[in-house]
């Protein structure tokens, strides 16, 4: 590397899926006359039909360095966007030309808005449609907190797009198929739609400066230079959103997306600062980590200032085969400089979030991942691949930290956490084809719990005369129902030593053990027991056998108190564009939810949050009912509230299927 090449960008391409990101990236590669890289190598890409995982890519444009991140678009891989938009110069949005689908880019906008990172949007896929472009504009505005500036104004022969009209230079290109533009005279039919688009464009950047609003306001033209340095600075303190129009497939825009990077994205100190990284010579972060086959553990890291070399430590360890990423192809390199992506081999302990300062890894704690939203329980399809699925599993989410797992505390089920069915659909084809591990699914069971409607006192006596020693112990119990959510109290009132104080902790034990798995076969909570009587033998009796006598006190009693199933139920809050609120509504009634409220969603306009109590039952595929309503938009938040009863047919399915399973009586 020339001393004085500047340091490497990074450009980030965002955006629903299908919109074009992937062939955006092509043709970025290719027009800049970068090596072409094989996007989209992983396996389960042709499988699924969609990228699965970030591509990285890198090449050069007029002598400077660019690193460009192609991300998957599906709603449910979302966190792979969010963590590389955080680490990158600018973001490229590459938008869908329907107006209609304008809010697909609304989990884009709202990240980068909040976060404040440079970014401009692509309308691709010109060549396919009529659409107007200030309706287009109009409806990504909405979505937007910062003013969409259009950058470009579409030249049309007969209803086709045919070129554009750059509105700071006013100049004038006819695109060419797979090749830079050509310019040409500013058609007489364009004139008047570039003049009132260019007007918008001044004041949008007068907005954010008093020069150019003084210029303005006298009538006169600024210098094209003047306006460049303007929207350079607006961009990189992400005040205005540049828009730009073309086909990624036909290679109409790319030229002039090309300049737009190379001329106003920040630099990489941008970034870095808005990090908080300062300090220490050499400081990079890891920004993603994957298990190759073969080469194992790679931590994709980028480089903040300074550099990583080959042969240097990382915490003691070597750093060995430091990898240049280019698609599908991991070439070696010597050195990773200020602004390059590169991967490190084989330091186990480097994980996402990592700082490396100076060769020492500092733990930073990440961003909260985005939270699980649909979940299924998981086992190795052959049991003697159960070690395996374990170590395959942690692998995929380190790699992935939208995905977890969980064993669930009541069933003992291994319970994966993702964002939908096709996460989890990916994640078991990961499993079988990289780790050679097929996975069974099924819904995971809610965690049902039982209570009692009645009252009882009971008498129960352990007693057993075998050889030597016999056991003996016998209580008297008052059983009582508590309110939901007051779980389950013990006392006694024992006088006279009917029952000896040391033997009173083992009835209250073997009353727990007892009330593990009630008549219904779940465990029961909302109860009070009493310990007010007993007797005892001074040979025959021990704390085995007064434990003995709590448990049977609880089988033999409880099926006499109106044993009741008590389900789950969340507080759930679903955000969901507001063209589809009513539809929200349905969806958790159905689910028999009820409604408490709903709300404009806060800090983002055009969408409602709908609050509910839902069963947990209803928690489940939510997600999936609800993104099929919405554009695959809408999302939710979910906790535990409380337990309620369950009554009716529900509820004997429910305890009939316990049954079937071995457990209740
Ligand atoms: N007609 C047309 N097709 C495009 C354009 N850009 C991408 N495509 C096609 O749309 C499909 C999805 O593109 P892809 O780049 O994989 O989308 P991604 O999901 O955003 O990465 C592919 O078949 C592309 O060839 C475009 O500008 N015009
Ligand atoms: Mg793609």
């Amino acid at each position: 590397m020339k001393e004085n090449m500047r340091a490497a960008r990074s450009a980030v391409l965002v955006g629903p899926q299908g919109a074009g990101k992937t062939a955006l990236a092509a043709a970025i590669i290719a027009r800049s006359g970068g090596a072409p890289a094989a996007l989209d190598a992983a396996p389960e890409t042709k499988e699924f039909g969609m990228t699965t995982e970030p591509n990285f890519a890198r090449t050069d444009y007029l002598g400077e360095k660019w690193m460009l991140t192609d991300c998957p678009g599906s709603i449910e891989l979302l966190q792979a966007s969010i963590d590389m938009m955080e680490a990158a110069d600018i973001v490229v949005i590459v938008a869908d030309p329907h107006a209609e689908r304008a809010g697909t880019l609304s989990h884009y906008l709202k990240f980068l808005d909040d976060r404040a990172i440079p970014h401009v949007i692509f309308v691709n896929r010109l060549d396919e449609t009529q659409t107007r472009i200030r309706d287009l504009l109009s409806a990504m505005q909405a979505h937007s907190a910062r003013p969409l500036v259009l950058r470009q104004a579409p030249i049309r022969e007969g209803g086709k797009i045919v070129g554009a009209v750059d509105l700071v230079s006013e100049r004038a290109w006819k695109y060419r198929e797979g090749a830079p533009s050509e310019l040409i005279a500013l058609p007489d039919g364009a004139k008047e739609r570039e003049r009132e688009a260019r007007e918008a464009l001044l004041d949008t950047l007068a907005d954010f400066d008093d020069g150019l609003m003084e210029q303005i306001l006298e009538d006169k033209t600024p210098p094209s230079d003047e306006l460049y340095r303007l929207m350079a600075k607006e961009l990189e303190e992400d005040l205005i959103v540049p828009v730009v129009l073309g086909s990624a497939t036909h290679g109409y825009g790319v030229t002039r997306l090309l300049k737009l990077l190379r001329h106003e994205a920040p630099n990489v100190d941008r970034a870095a600062a808005r990090q908080r990284l300062n300090g220490g010579g050499n400081v990079a972060s890891v920004i993603r980590t994957i298990y190759a086959p073969h080469a194992g553990k790679i931590s994709i890291a980028r480089v903040w200032k300074g550099a990583i070399k080959e042969g240097s430590a990382i915490n003691g360890g070597r750093v060995s085969g430091l990898l240049a990423l280019n698609g599908e192809t991991r070439g070696k390199t010597e050195i990773a400089a200020a602004g390059d992506i590169v991967g490190i081999p084989r330091i186990d302990d480097l994980h996402f979030g990592d700082l490396i300062v100076d060769g020492a890894i500092k733990r930073r704690e990440p961003a909260a991942a985005q939270p699980a939203l649909y979940a299924l329980a998981v086992r190795a399809k052959n049991d003697k691949d159960d070690v395996k699925l374990s170590t395959a599993l942690a692998k995929i989410i380190e790699e992935d930290r939208s995905l977890s797992t969980e064993r669930h505390g009541d069933t003992g089920e291994t319970v994966l956490k993702g964002q939908g069915d096709v996460h989890m659909r990916l994640a078991a084809a990961k499993l079988r084809s990289r780790y050679n591990v097929e996975i069974a699914t099924a819904p995971p069971k809610a965690s049902y719990r039982e209570t009692i409607k009645a009252p009882a006192d009971h008498h129960a006596r352990h007693k057993k005369q075998s050889g030597g020693h016999g056991q003996f112990a016998d209580i008297k119990v008052r059983i009582k129902p508590l309110a939901r959510g007051e779980g389950f109290k013990f006392d006694e009132a024992i006088h006279g030593g009917s029952v000896p104080r040391q033997f009173i902790p083992a009835v209250e034990a073997g009353v727990v053990e007892g009330l593990a798995a009630g008549p219904l076969g779940f465990p029961v909570v909302d109860l009070a027991v009493t310990l007010h009587d007993g007797q005892y033998h001074s040979v025959d009796s021990n704390e085995m056998s007064f434990k003995m006598a709590g448990r049977q006190a609880m089988r033999e009693a409880l099926p006499g108190c109106q044993p009741a199933l008590l389900e789950p139920i969340h507080r759930v809050v679903v955000h969901t564009p507001t063209a589809h609120t009513s539809k929200a509504h349905a969806i958790l009634s159905s689910r028999r939810g009820q409604i408490l409220g709903f709300d404009a969603r806060e800090g983002w306009s055009g969408w409602d949050s709908v609050t509910a109590m839902l069963p947990e039952a209803g928690v489940q595929d939510l997600i999936i009912e609800l993104r099929s309503i919405t554009q695959g938009l809408a999302t939710f938040e979910s906790r535990f509230d409380h337990y309620a009863e369950l009554h009716g047919r529900d509820a004997e399915k429910i305890v009939a299927e316990r049954r079937k399973e071995g457990g209740g009586g």
